[in-house]
């Protein structure tokens, strides 16, 4: 009989930047699920690789004086050597610029216009340059800005070809609401409320504004926009429409697409919809995970960002404590659809507590004491005791615990799973006190079991674990005299697998104990050093005019300035809006009796920054009321080159009320 396959993917990832920690992620969730499934004897195909084709890369090509092709080929480069070296273990790589794939989408296209879903307009709407997308108004977060990355947007309007969404409205409301398709569940009802329920929008799916993409097949015009490109790689990459590949009907549906949050709409509303016109099943399982942020000296979490010099860089990281030290951080700390903030600290204390004195301490000590007391090979005697049946009972149900994680997609918890094993196992040895034992000629039987039963649970531990962390655990199976047999999932589900007489060989100590103070202060001074060169280089950026200013207006007469009456206002005190993690309310002496702002800077600034400042508002400005609260006017900000926004402080001795023409 055929063997069952399993069809698992990561998103493609932009070559926009050097990869960091944050795409660790979900490759690494991937990689260990595959290795899992792979050792439970499924035939698994899991695909990675990069959207290569848009806007941001063509601009960021020809800042760089290459064509787009030479400039992904170079960071495609730093992606593949990142993830062999985090020991992943992808059957196949996918680039959008790979000509099958190429063939492919222009396929699909074509094939959705005969159908009738794709028709051709004009999108008129509010555009974010660096996400590569349109808005609605009613997308907009409360600033006014792109929801996604909380940027400014520019109205554009352009020819293009959209994608009908509304004939599956029905269908994904029901597949979100009803079957377990979304995971986490929980997630749906925002999905159903934000963006079904309003009535689902026809999706932008062509661009005449630039051309790195693939052409549209019938108007070379139009280049196919991002989302049809992108999402069709789960499909192509199996050889859907191209010859290349012959592995649709052996792998499709796909069992995981796995994503963070920051693209759930496309991979839960989007892609089904495409798959549905294209009459093609739908995927089993979408699993979202959330963020990793960067938790700072304050204790904030920020976004990782290459501008702020925050970004965690893995290749750093390995080489300090290991890869697989890397990779169960990582994956132990981030609970499926929650955020979870990268930290130093919290990584070494993680590394510390259950890889050097939780797991690797139990291998040392055990295969210490069999060397000590038996010279390495257990003799074959044996004698039960109190606590055996318990270490039994825990460590031959963790196989089942892990299965159920695993295919729930709930990483974190197949950790904590294994890890109940350690720490049943640890405390095994305080309960037998097996240097009491050795020292007894007596209890040598007694303390063989001991030694055996603890052999036997590291063995299926370790069997377990190799999906996580591939390659420390070999090096256990050589220090317990496990061979390739006994280390299968079969064997991790039976206790007693080991020979009675079975050796060990005294080895490299697994994961060494960090030194927490000293390896924080060496890591603080590389993420100052990084943050120091990121802001000498955003003003070196702008110095070179590397900074893209928004575009300009359109001409305006004097009268239409004079309409806007700026004053001068004193802060007189400020304080976050509650609920929002981006708005500060400012109470102001504006010189005629004091009023109340809102403004969305509060991921730039403290209160306590404003305080005292004078600054510039727009004093006849329609109140409006943010998350509740109601604002008399706007407080003047400047872009910046990373994004954020710097409010603009006048002359501090100018009166309050003072007006600006
Ligand atoms: O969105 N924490 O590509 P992308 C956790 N090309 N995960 C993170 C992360 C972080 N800090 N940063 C990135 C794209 N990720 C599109 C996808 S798919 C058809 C097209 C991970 O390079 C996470 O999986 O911006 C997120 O979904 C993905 O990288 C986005 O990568």
């Amino acid at each position: 009989m055929d063997k069952k396959t399993f069809y698992i993917t990561t998103p493609i990832y932009y070559p926009s930047g050097d990869p960091h920690i944050g795409h660790c992620y979900t490759t690494v969730a991937c990689d260990s699920i595959a290795r899992y499934k792979r050792m439970q004897g499924y035939d698994v195909m899991f695909l990675t690789g990069t959207d290569e084709h848009g806007q941001k890369i063509e601009e960021k090509a020809k800042d760089k004086g290459v064509t787009p092709k030479q400039y992904v080929d170079e960071i495609v480069d730093i992606f593949k050597k990142l993830w062999s070296y985090m020991n992943i273990s992808y059957d196949r790589y996918i680039r959008t610029t790979d000509d099958y794939h190429i063939e492919s989408v222009q396929k699909i296209f074509k094939e959705l216009y005969d159908r009738g879903y794709i028709y051709k307009g004009e999108y008129k709407g509010k555009y974010c340059t660096p996400c590569e997308s349109f808005w609605t108004e009613t997308q907009l977060d409360e600033n006014g800005c792109c929801p996604e990355c909380h940027r400014p947007v520019k109205e554009a309007a352009e020819e293009a070809y959209f994608f009908k969404m509304a004939p599956f409205a029905d269908r994904i409301e029901k597949l979100l609401t009803e079957t377990d398709y979304l995971r986490p569940k929980t997630r749906a009802v925002e999905l159903v409320n934000n963006f079904i329920k309003p009535g689902l929008e026809d999706l932008c799916v062509s661009r005449t504004s630039f051309t790195w993409g693939v052409p549209v097949p019938f108007d070379g015009k139009h280049v196919v926009y991002v989302w049809i490109d992108a999402l069709s790689n789960y499909i192509t990459a199996l050889g859907y429409k191209n010859e290349a590949f012959d592995e649709y009907s052996k792998y499709w549906p796909a069992d995981v697409h796995m994503v963070a949050k920051d693209i759930m709409r496309f991979h839960a509303i989007i892609w089904p919809a495409m798959l549905m016109a294209l009459e093609e099943p739908l995927p089993k399982h979408l699993a979202v995970h959330g963020w990793i942020t960067f938790l700072n000296k304050k204790g904030e979490e920020q976004k990782m960002s290459k501008s702020l010099g925050n970004v965690v860089d893995p290749f750093m990281l390995g080489e300090r404590y290991g890869v697989d030290a890397i990779r169960y951080h990582i994956l132990r700390e981030m609970a499926l659809g929650a955020d979870s903030a990268f930290s130093n600290e919290i990584m070494i204390n993680r590394i510390n507590s259950d890889l050097a004195n939780g797991f690797g301490n139990l291998v040392s000590r055990t295969v210490a004491m069999a060397d000590k007391y038996f010279g390495g090979t257990l003799p074959t005697e044996r004698e039960e005791g109190e606590f055996d049946s318990s270490l039994i009972e825990c460590v031959s149900a963790v196989r089942g615990r892990v299965d159920l994680c695993i295919d729930e997609t709930r990483l974190k918890n197949a950790l904590e799973e294994i890890f109940v094993a350690v720490d049943r196992a640890n405390k095994y040895i305080d309960e037998t006190e097996p240097w009491k034992l050795g020292k007894d000629e007596s209890k040598k039987a007694r303390l063989a079991t001991v030694l055996y039963n603890l052999l036997e649970s590291i063995r299926v531990i370790s069997t377990l674990l190799s999906a996580f962390m591939p390659t420390a655990m070999p090096k256990v199976w050589e220090q317990i005299g496990a061979g390739e047999k006994d280390v299968t999932y079969d064997n991790a589900g039976k206790f007693g697998v080991l020979p009675a007489d079975v050796t060990v060989h005294k080895g490299e100590i697994l994961f060494p104990r960090i030194d927490l103070e000293k390896e924080i202060a060496e890591l603080n001074a590389i993420i100052e050093k990084n943050m120091a060169a990121a802001k000498a280089k955003l003003g070196a950026d702008e110095a070179a005019g590397a900074f893209a200013p928004a575009e300009l207006a359109p001409e305006i007469a004097i009268d239409d300035f004079a309409k806007a009456d700026l004053r001068v206002a004193l802060v007189k005190s400020c304080e976050k809006v509650k609920k929002s993690k981006k708005l500060l309310c400012l109470q102001l002496d504006d010189g005629f009796g004091g009023r109340q702002v809102v403004s969305g800077i509060a991921q730039w600034y403290e209160p306590e920054d404003l305080v005292g400042k004078k600054i510039i508002i727009v004093a006849n400005l329609k109140p409006a009321t943010l998350c509740g609260v109601e604002s008399q006017g706007m407080i003047l900000a400047a872009d910046t080159p990373d994004g954020g926004a710097a409010v603009v402080f006048p002359d501090q001795s100018l009166p309050c009320g003072s007006k600006i023409r």
